[in-house]
């Protein structure tokens, strides 16, 4: 099965849990065993990616000990056309829609598309929306940030986003965003859109979590938390509530 099929079966079945573990941070044996407890939690999938100090080398490495740790399906986050993994599962082929530079929303995408092709990862078309406070991802991406409550510009966006054909919209406040995605703006894109909803940046704890699934998320995604966290049933929580369990 494709890993776009998992998803869109998954989230039928109700909101899933991804980890995104950035493999310039840890081992890739550390990654594996933060994966596990994430499996063991509950979580659906790994992503893996991150701004800075990412190679084909630590992305393989990181992506090979996590298959072979948890077995579940690996989702290669990419900051750019370098360092395509050929160990992942699928990768996230990724437009930031309102980055104000070209290479950002379809250069980047033109470049890496023969080598997609050749090396036969899946690609899985995503919408990758910058909210504030934005954090790195929208200071590296030179994002025009939609502001915390502009609630219309981030619907527009995210229908842009469907209209372009692309299978998934990710709203994303930044990793390690002080203040998550407003639950007003994630409800009022998921009345809009037909297409799946991922919410990232900022959710650290169980209140935050089930806010954002009960507004409408249907893929809630936790890096820092996950990297962070050796409370194993705070974890529990965490990804529990992201999910409704
Ligand atoms: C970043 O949305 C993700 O791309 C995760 O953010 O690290 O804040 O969980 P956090």
């Amino acid at each position: 099965m494709s890993v776009k099929q998992y998803i869109l079966d998954g989230i039928k079945k109700g909101t899933m849990h991804m980890a995104l573990l950035d493999p310039d941070k840890q081992t890739p044996e550390e990654a594996a065993e933060i994966a596990l407890r994430c499996k063991e939690a509950g979580t659906d999938a790994i992503m893996i990616g991150g701004s800075t100090g990412i190679t084909t080398e630590n992305v393989d490495a990181t992506a090979v000990a996590i298959k072979k740790a948890t077995g579940l399906p690996t989702i290669y986050f990419p900051a750019g056309p370098h360092a395509l993994s050929t160990k992942c599962d699928a990768l996230y082929f990724m437009s930031m829609i309102n980055s104000t530079e070209l290479k950002y929303v379809i250069g980047a995408q033109i470049y890496a598309s023969p080598i997609i092709k050749k090396i036969g990862i899946e690609p899985i078309s995503m919408g990758y929306i910058i909210i504030e406070p934005g954090m790195k991802v929208g200071e590296v991406g030179k994002a025009k940030l939609i502001k915390r409550d502009d609630i219309e510009g981030a619907v527009a966006a995210a229908l842009g986003t469907q209209y372009l054909g692309m299978d998934i919209v990710y709203l994303e406040a930044g990793s390690g965003a002080d203040v998550p995605i407003d639950p007003k703006m994630i409800s009022a894109v998921k009345s809009e859109i037909d297409i799946p909803l991922i919410i990232g940046g900022g959710i650290n704890t169980p209140e935050k979590a089930k806010a954002a699934r009960e507004a409408g998320a249907d893929i809630i995604v936790t890096g820092t938390f996950v990297e962070k966290c050796h409370d194993e049933n705070i974890l529990r929580d965490v990804i529990a509530a992201a999910k409704g369990n």
